[in-house]
């Protein structure tokens, strides 16, 4: 059901990702141009991303129906397969940014409590910069989403990806410049629109922008889910970098000044827990010769920095799934950080994250978390 109007005028505000979840939409890994050997390894990467999440929370994963059979040996029992066609397997930018209906007392109140926000869609930028050239199916999976869990949509004509906000639930979004604001997104919006649209789709009364996103995170334009997320109100992880030489260092000083001088919209400052990157970690000239690239999506080359970040985790019912990329140093830190930061959650590393990042994202990237609503 399309609902009119925005999901303020009706009540409902997007939730932050640490509320209760009634489950996890993930895609499925396929198109042999982003995945290697036609998937197989991100494939069992996913799984066991879903699987980690399924000790927490229901999982939904969408599979084509050539890989409906492969994705349901591959993953437990537990786990619902549901057959959806799609371009790629970000459900993050192309399934629902779910809202939910706050005022409870409210009597005239009688909708549902859960709604799903349909962005528009442009395979990251575009047919000239983007990162595929049909995304015809990616724009259908919100709508197929919210008819399967029978809840209302609304839609948005502003091109927008879930892995480009954060919120904290109490009224304050995260988002970067380098992405909102590309020309390869809404050239016809201003900063001030865009800021407009946020609030009144997502219920937030104030934007925080960071000026980029992670170095090398050139498929999303930046997205911030690989950059920085909030821990809890007034409180943010940031990607970081101690690597002077590293062109990530840069943008890691850039973001820390910016998010120093901020105020949220309680006005709070914000405390900066900085969360180090891994490597730096680049595409190998065996993994980017196992690609099938065919003019259909940006190449993928040999030597490509790898846009690789623990920030990129998921928030599951009492637990953090943390991306693990074979790092000896960086991915122990990196459980050690997030278990201060969460320290009521048990923090779940998932190996193999590498094989996610070749393709261009991260485990925040490949889930969408589907509130239980008040
Ligand atoms: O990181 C994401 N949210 C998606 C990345 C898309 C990459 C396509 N090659």
């Amino acid at each position: 059901m399309e609902l009119k109007g925005t999901p303020v005028d009706h009540g409902y505000s997007m939730p932050p990702e640490w509320e209760l979840h009634s489950g996890c939409w993930i895609g499925w890994p396929e198109r042999p141009d982003n995945w290697r050997d036609h998937g197989v390894h991100a494939q069992r990467s996913f799984a066991n991303v879903a699987a980690a999440i399924s000790r927490f929370e229901p999982v939904n994963v969408c599979a084509s129906s050539e890989q409906w059979k492969n994705a349901r040996s591959l993953l437990p029992e537990q786990i619902r397969v549901v057959e959806m066609s799609m371009n790629d397997s970000w459900l993050r930018d192309t399934g629902p940014t779910f809202v939910v209906k706050n005022r409870i007392t409210d009597t005239e109140n009688r909708g549902s409590r859960i709604a799903g926000i349909d962005w528009n869609f442009n395979g990251y930028g575009g047919v000239d910069e983007g990162c595929y050239q049909d995304w015809s199916l990616d724009l259908l999976i919100t709508r197929k989403v919210l008819e399967i869990e029978k809840l209302p949509r609304f839609p948005h004509s502003m091109i927008l990806e879930g892995g480009s906000i954060h919120v904290d639930g109490e009224g304050t979004c995260l988002t970067t410049e380098e992405c909102l604001l590309n020309k390869n997104r809404n050239p016809g919006l201003t900063k001030r629109q865009i800021e407009d649209e946020l609030k009144s789709y997502l219920g937030v009364k104030k934007v925080i922008w960071l000026p980029h996103g992670l170095f090398g995170d050139n498929d999303t334009n930046g997205h911030i889910d690989n950059i920085c997320c909030f821990v809890r109100p007034g409180v943010v992880l940031l990607s970081w970098t101690d690597d002077e030489s590293d062109p990530q260092y840069e943008r890691s000083v850039e973001a820390l000044s910016v998010l120093t001088k901020a105020t949220d919209a309680k006005g709070r400052k914000l405390e900066i827990i900085k969360l180090h990157v891994p490597g730096p970690l680049y595409m190998t000239y065996e993994e980017a010769s196992a690609l099938e690239q065919d003019g259909n999506a940006t190449p993928r080359v040999a030597g490509m920095r790898l846009a690789a970040s623990y920030v990129n985790f998921y928030i599951a019912n009492g637990a953090i799934i943390a991306p693990q990329f074979g790092d000896e140093k960086w991915d122990d830190e990196a459980l050690r950080v997030l278990s201060l930061a969460f320290p009521d959650r048990e923090i779940v590393g998932v190996a193999g994250a590498r094989e996610i990042v070749l393709g261009g994202g991260n485990i925040h990237c490949i889930t969408q978390q589907q509130p239980s609503g008040p």
